[in-house]
């Protein structure tokens, strides 16, 4: 019987948050596949040719199972999903170019000197996943 109640608050739990595991493996792993130089420093045309790396039929846009080709970002993950879908802006299964290149390099580079440290990268995907904990979960 306690089994049985301790699988049902867990249920609840997982579906409410993240694996504190599971956001450091996405933040780590995806930072590391664009920065491609590895200095630690993304720049837009970096990011853009992630994109077109991750665009395998060439159709300018990003479907979930292109997108989570990335390394760290598991295809299974509720994580992974409400990331795609919190890009997704206009909500119509795809990553465009604009999505996420354009509006999310922007997003991220806030003092606009067109570089993203892993300091401003760690804040943008912080806030992101603080976002999708409130918004998608409650059931509302
Ligand atoms: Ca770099
Ligand atoms: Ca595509
Ligand atoms: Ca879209």
């Amino acid at each position: 019987m306690k089994c049985i109640i301790f699988t049902l608050m867990m249920g609840t739990v997982l579906s409410q948050t993240y694996h504190h595991h599971d956001i450091e493996m996405f933040i780590d792993g995806t930072f590391k596949y664009v920065d491609t130089d590895h200095d630690g420093v993304m720049v837009k045309g970096e990011l853009a040719a992630v994109f077109d790396y991750l665009d395998v039929d060439h159709d300018g846009k990003l479907s979930y199972a292109e997108y989570t080709k990335y390394d760290g970002a598991s295809a299974e993950s509720q994580l992974t999903h409400d990331v795609f879908n919190h890009f997704d802006t206009n909500k119509d299964g795809f990553l465009q170019r604009t999505e996420y290149v354009d509006t999310l390099f922007s997003q991220m580079d806030h003092n606009g000197d067109g570089q993203v440290t892993r300091h401003d990268y760690d804040h943008f995907f912080t806030n992101v996943v603080h976002h999708e904990m409130h918004q998608g979960h409650n059931g509302r």
